[in-house]
């Protein structure tokens, strides 16, 4: 048996980690021969809610689940941690502007960053689901000293495989036979479903679905308001799938591409495709067999693209501007 791995998780009280943290002790995300501990970080008055959360983990008897601490102490919540899941932050309430979100989760993501950076494990990597994710995965990279920027993700996966079901549903296959589907820039309303090099059974998806109206008039806006949509029928926002695109976005992360294929995630730009460097916006990535990640150069963005891609970038610029005070250097 492997020694345990550490992973951390924020706002593990909430919905999503109501449903993510049972499938991670179960071997669903690491393997069946993986131990983990779990450090299960949340504020002081959801603690007996957490306490709940334990006994639960407790009564499931898992065989890989090892050691499993409630916090409310970042320095204990992150400590050795090998992965941070950043799921916790305080929702969007009646009357509060975007801008007053972005402050009040801004402030959470320097304290997380910072408390990585001094007690994770050297080989930390991080994953931020809670929203604005792009730009807390940016506040939280840019307090982290001495953590590499390539550690830090934003979890798009969840638009990806949205995206991948309206396509599949349209053409009338499985949604495993749809792939190249990229997310790109920001995750909000302004993402950018790339449809243009998307691709069914390997063909593109503009030769199987010719319906180019349908494409951009139904397929991008379905899946940009797909959160919406969801909280409006189910009087919740989406949590199970979130937590299902955490543990997809993980595994991707942690095992090769397939050839020829990539997946969608919020990483720190490098420039590539034109988006302006330094910021966390989604791109096309491949993981390699060394366990590294590399953006996938060459895929054709066209004018179409390039407008939407631009449009989303500029929001992730409009969201550094307003958050400038929390990004130190
Ligand atoms: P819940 O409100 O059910 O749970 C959030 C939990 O976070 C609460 O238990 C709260 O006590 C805790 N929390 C708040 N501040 C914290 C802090 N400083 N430290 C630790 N814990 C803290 O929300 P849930 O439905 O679980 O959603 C969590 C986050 O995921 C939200 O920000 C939500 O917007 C975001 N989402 C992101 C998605 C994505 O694709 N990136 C999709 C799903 C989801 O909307």
């Amino acid at each position: 048996m492997k020694d345990p791995i550490t992973i951390s998780v924020t706002g593990a009280a909430g919905q999503i980690g109501y449903a993510l943290l049972f499938r991670i002790a179960s071997g669903a995300v690491f393997g069946p021969d993986q131990p983990v501990n779990l450090r299960l970080i949340e504020i002081e008055p959801a603690l007996p809610a957490l306490d709940g959360v334990v006994m639960e983990l407790d009564d499931c008897a898992f065989p890989l689940l090892r050691e499993v601490v409630p916090t409310a102490d970042l320095a204990v919540g992150f400590s050795g941690a090998n992965w941070a899941l950043l799921v916790g932050s305080v929702p969007r309430k009646a009357g509060m502007e975007r801008g007053d979100l972005l402050g009040i989760n801004g402030k959470i993501f320097t304290g997380q960053g910072q408390a990585i950076a001094a007690n994770a494990a050297s080989d930390v990597r991080t994953l931020v689901v809670g929203n604005p994710c792009n730009t807390n995965a940016l506040i939280a990279m840019a307090n982290a000293d001495g953590v590499p920027n390539d550690r830090f993700f934003a979890m798009t996966r969840l638009d990806e495989n949205r995206a991948k079901s309206q396509l599949a549903t349209k053409a009338g296959v499985h949604h495993s036979q749809v792939s190249n589907l990229c997310i790109w820039g920001n995750h909000s309303a302004t993402q950018y479903p790339d449809f243009t090099n998307a691709k069914i059974d390997g063909k593109p998806v503009t030769e199987v679905i010719t319906d180019r109206a349908w494409l951009e008039g139904e397929f991008i806006p379905t899946v940009q308001q797909r959160g919406a949509a969801i909280i409006k029928a189910r009087g919740a926002s989406s949590a199970a799938s979130a937590a299902n695109a955490a543990i997809d976005t993980v595994v991707s992360l942690c095992n090769p591409t397939a050839e020829g294929d990539w997946h969608s995630v919020g990483v720190c730009s490098d420039g590539s495709y034109g988006i302006a460097e330094g910021i966390i916006a989604s791109m096309p990535i491949r993981t390699k067999a060394d366990g590294s990640w590399e953006v996938v150069q060459g895929v054709p963005v066209d004018d179409f693209s390039r407008g939407k891609i631009d449009a989303s970038v500029a929001e992730l610029l409009e969201e550094r501007e307003a958050v400038k005070d929390l990004i130190p250097g």
